[in-house]
């Protein structure tokens, strides 16, 4: 799949495989899409758009066939003085697409590498193909991660492995991270594949209630953030605000046609109303 761009964009493409899904492609082929910072501002641009588009429920960002990203971009970097990096603020804004509310899909295919992985890291899934390649190879480069590696691997695999990742440099296989919890699927190898997973999957999260989703992604991301008593008393709290929301009115009241039509088995013609929740996002 080779999408189009919704709007003019350099380093990444931009696309709606779906109404509600919005697809960005990391494009700097010859690069293997490193993350320089034009392709990074570019890329929050795309992020902030479809986080505040009506239309869109759910995002899934993607590289080549190749490579999701090989890194940040090592050769903006090489001669970079300290006065310079300080004054333009450089990278400063890497984290932005944490802040982002609705889920965002990382569909990996090649190598995600050093940043790349970082990247695919901050997303709230990741998917990969068979053939994606992981790694924190900066102490390769006499270097540390420096956008979040060290320590959203550590949560997700553990401290062993995550040391073995950052003090080696030793790449890992698509197989390895979905073993590890780091991944949640693997799709098969056909090219586009995990493109097409991830979007049939980004469509279903578009179709539940826009605040119930938001709502999860920010609780189940305020796990690694708070005790799991602070965690459970925030749960309830966002869990008992939800009842303010017309989707959840919508959603309970078909659960309810559900399953009194299942108790009264087809007999009750009242409750025949045969519809799928039509959430508003309300
Ligand atoms: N940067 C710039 N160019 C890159 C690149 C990178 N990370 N990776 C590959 N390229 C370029 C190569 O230079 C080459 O360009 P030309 O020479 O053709 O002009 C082209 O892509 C194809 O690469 P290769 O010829 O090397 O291709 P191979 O198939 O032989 O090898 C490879 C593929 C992925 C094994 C190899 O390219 C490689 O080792 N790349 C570097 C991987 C790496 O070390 N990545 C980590 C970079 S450090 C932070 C945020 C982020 C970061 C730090 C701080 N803050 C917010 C504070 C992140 C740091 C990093 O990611």
């Amino acid at each position: 799949m080779r999408p189009r761009s919704t709007r003019s964009y350099t380093y990444i493409l931009t696309s709606r495989p779906e109404p509600s899904v919005a697809l960005i492609t990391l494009n700097r082929p010859k690069a293997l899409n490193a993350l320089s910072s034009a392709l990074m501002t570019e890329l929050n641009q795309a992020l902030g758009e479809a986080d505040t588009s009506k239309e869109v429920g759910a995002i899934v960002i993607t590289g080549s066939q190749t490579a999701f990203a090989a890194g940040a971009d090592i050769k903006e970097m090489k001669d970079l003085e300290f006065s310079t990096a300080y004054s333009t603020d450089f990278i400063a804004d890497w984290a932005r697409l944490t802040q982002i509310k609705k889920p965002i899909i990382a569909a990996v295919s090649g190598y995600a590498l050093g940043g790349g992985c970082e990247l695919a890291m901050m997303c709230d899934i990741i998917i990969a193909s068979p053939t994606a390649v992981f790694g924190q190879p900066e102490i390769k480069l006499g270097t540390i991660p420096g956008s979040g590696g060290t320590q959203r691997l550590a949560r997700v695999i553990g401290k062993s492995k995550a040391m073995e990742i950052v003090l080696t440099g030793r790449t890992f296989s698509a197989a390895e991270a979905e073993k590890w919890g780091l991944v949640s699927k693997i799709t098969s190898e056909e090219e586009g594949a995990v493109v097409t997973e991830s979007v049939k999957m980004a469509k279903q999260i578009s179709e539940y209630g826009a605040l119930a989703v938001k709502a999860g992604k920010e609780l189940v991301n305020a796990a690694y953030e708070l005790s799991l008593q602070e965690g459970i008393r925030l749960e309830r709290r966002v869990f008992h605000s939800l009842f303010s929301t017309g989707d959840q009115k919508e959603g309970a009241s078909i659960q309810l046609q559900e399953f009194l039509r299942f108790i009264f088995f087809l007999g009750m013609r009242a409750f025949a109303e045969k519809r799928k929740s039509q959430f508003k996002g309300e």
